[in-house]
């Protein structure tokens, strides 16, 4: 059985002032759902502070992003030891990043076996645009996401992967898919290329998030499909009623 998992990705909001009193504001919602797999993603600068709160709780603490490699002249950029200091888990290859930073799915792979390298568990993003949606690509793109993205992975790692099937489209956008295309696009463009890779049983193992204007109206109706395991949650995630009703609903 797979633990259902929920993660609320900030994206660049929050100053340090403003995370502590979101999670003063979520932490009781929170911590009364320990079935679920809870993560919250702050932006760096917000990770200490975040960390000193969810000390002693069972809520854990993901960042954004990474460098791939261990140290070195990269302005700005933040390495995966420096990641592990406070975070369990990071997102890696968000659309955003892909888009606007160039992120290639050979960068990815090389971030998911950098984050492994340190005890970092990955939640691998993935999802086609419009374009590529309309022009139906979906299963194309999707599967060779997967498939580089995860390249030569070692299969003791793998069931420790969470992936967030994030249409593009859907992101941001106030229009999420349906639940039952998200299932059949993870079921078929996702876990069946996971069992080719890895085999069957680690494909039944890895958690597959649905990500995309998920909210606490449409939540439940995802975490009912049985190949979603929970959701990766941008802007609901900074109200805290409503991340704790989302929660609550997986
Ligand atoms: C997709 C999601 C979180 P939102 O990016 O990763 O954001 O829920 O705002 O669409």
């Amino acid at each position: 059985m797979r633990k259902p998992f929920v993660a609320g990705n900030w994206k660049m909001n929050m100053t340090v002032e403003q995370a502590r009193a979101l999670v003063a504001d979520m932490l009781p919602g929170l911590q009364a759902v320990s079935s679920v797999e809870r993560v919250i993603c702050p932006p760096f600068t917000a990770l200490m502070a975040v960390s000193a709160m969810l000390a002693g709780t069972d809520i854990k603490l993901g960042a954004q992003n990474l460098h791939a490699k261990a140290s070195g002249a990269y302005t700005g950029e933040v390495s995966p030891a420096m990641v592990k200091e406070f975070c369990s888990y990071v997102i890696i290859g968000h659309s955003e990043r892909r888009r606007d930073f160039g992120e290639t799915d050979e960068i990815v792979n090389a971030k998911v076996k950098a984050a492994f390298g340190v005890g970092l568990m990955p939640i691998v993003c993935v999802g086609e645009t419009l374009e590529e949606n309309e022009s139906g690509r979906t299963t194309e793109v999707v599967t060779r996401q997967v498939k580089q993205g995860l390249k030569d992975l070692s299969p003791e790692l793998a069931p420790a992967l969470v992936i967030a099937y994030e249409p593009v489209w859907a992101i941001g956008t106030g229009r999420a898919s349906t639940a039952e295309a998200a299932n059949q696009v993870i079921a078929e463009t996702i876990r069946k290329p996971l069992a080719e890779m890895f085999g069957k049983d680690v494909a039944e193992a890895v958690r597959i998030l649905y990500g995309g204007s998920a909210n606490a109206a449409n939540a439940a109706e995802f975490f009912g499909m049985p190949e979603i395991d929970g959701a990766l949650v941008g802007g609901a995630s900074l109200k805290a009623a409503d991340f704790a009703k989302i929660v609550a609903a997986d």
